[in-house]
């Protein structure tokens, strides 16, 4: 007889790691239900397009008995909460809004799991979406799990506690409640705001000709830059684990912002960038997170994870799909 079939419900299912981790589940058998947010969200289409067996449901994570209403539709075995506020320089534009979402978002959806699971608090897997920004003054290099967190934004912060609260209920509660400490990760799908989409997609319209420059901030800050399709195989991998428990996820390599105009220029043929790129004080941060590094060391020898796809081959996956993308405009 097969194993029944398992059910997942993904929170920020319109996102870059949302699509991503849906089609994974969705390969691997899963039932798979997402969280969609607002009465008209521009997103639903795509997900619909890319995802079509993904069953949508109305919630948001600001909303408590929504939660607990898609909990009971759906009733899964999984839940990954990647629903956030997830623009760093945007945190300090709308702290109260990122730290009701970001933050107290993990708190309501953890109350409704609770609520949700009575005293069978350990049926439910639950995965926190935690980040390395969470390091930000970093006070060892490389990071790893124990490294003591020094968040430098409203998001940070915010993060800081959904990562604390998930060790909480786990500890508090008996949750199956994993938090992963995840690293930049890219792709063609990330939003255009962050700065290696900005990067590829300006490369792509300059070397096309629809694009003069490039207005950049801070182009010394070094971040350790993976693939989101090798990052949401670790998410799914953590609930996999009799044991739930915390992980860092990153490639262990880090580069500059700088490094990264060198990269994705050249693959468009431009060998040098200077003419093109100028700095503006508007993309400077309050306080800027200076250099990432991670150390996945647990990761590689309690999952068995590691990394695919190297820091060149993403830059040129992701100013090859916006060169395909950009040429529409011709
Ligand atoms: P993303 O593309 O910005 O997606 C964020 C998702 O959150 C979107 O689906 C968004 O929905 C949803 N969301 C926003 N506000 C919400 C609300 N009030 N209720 C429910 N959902 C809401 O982020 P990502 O890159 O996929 O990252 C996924 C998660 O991992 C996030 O929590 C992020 O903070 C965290 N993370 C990301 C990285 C990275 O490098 N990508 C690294 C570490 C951690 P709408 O479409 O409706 O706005
Ligand atoms: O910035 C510098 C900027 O916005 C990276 C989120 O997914 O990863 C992401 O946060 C670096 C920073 O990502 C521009 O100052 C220079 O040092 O791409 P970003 P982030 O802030 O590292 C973490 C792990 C998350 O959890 C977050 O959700 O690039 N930078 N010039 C710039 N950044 C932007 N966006 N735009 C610029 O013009």
């Amino acid at each position: 007889m097969s194993a029944p079939r398992r059910t997942a419900l993904i929170t920020g299912i319109t996102g870059q790691d949302g699509l991503y981790l849906a089609e994974l589940l969705l390969a691997k058998g899963y039932a798979v239900h997402g969280l969609i947010r607002g009465q008209h969200n521009p997103k639903r289409e795509l997900v619909e397009q890319l995802v079509p067996d993904v069953r949508l449901h109305h919630g948001d994570l600001t909303d408590q008995s929504s939660l607990l209403r898609a909990l009971r539709a759906c009733e899964p075995d999984e839940v990954y909460n990647l629903g956030a506020v997830s623009f760093v320089a945007y945190s300090w534009q709308n702290p109260h809004v990122t730290t009701d979402v970001t933050a107290l978002g993990v708190l309501n959806l953890l109350e409704a799991l609770r609520l949700h699971s009575g005293d069978d608090t350990s049926a439910v897997r639950f995965y926190q979406a935690s980040s390395s920004e969470m390091f930000g003054k970093v006070q060892e290099s490389p990071q790893h799990e124990r490294t003591l967190l020094w968040p430098r934004s409203p998001y940070a912060v915010a993060k800081a506690y959904g990562h604390h609260l998930t060790v909480n209920y786990r500890e508090s509660y008996a949750l199956h409640a994993s938090s992963g400490i995840l690293f930049n990760h890219e792709s063609p799908r990330r939003g255009p705001e962050f700065v290696t989409r900005k990067v590829s997609q300006a490369v792509a319209r300059i070397s096309l000709g629809l694009q003069d420059d490039l207005v950049m901030g801070n182009l010394d800050a070094e971040r350790d830059w993976g693939f989101a399709g090798d990052y949401v195989e670790a998410m799914w991998l953590m609930l996999q684990q009799d044991v739930a428990d915390d992980y860092v996820v990153a490639t262990g390599q880090t580069h500059s912002v700088r490094e990264l105009l060198d990269v994705a220029f050249a693959c468009a043929g431009i060998d040098d960038w200077t003419p093109y790129v100028r700095q503006d004080a508007q993309h400077l941060r309050p306080a800027e997170v200076d250099r990432l590094v991670g150390d996945a060391g647990k990761a590689r020898r309690v999952l068995g994870w590691q990394p695919r796809v190297g820091f060149h081959e993403l830059v040129a996956m992701m100013v090859e799909s916006d060169l395909a993308e950009q040429k529409h405009h011709l």
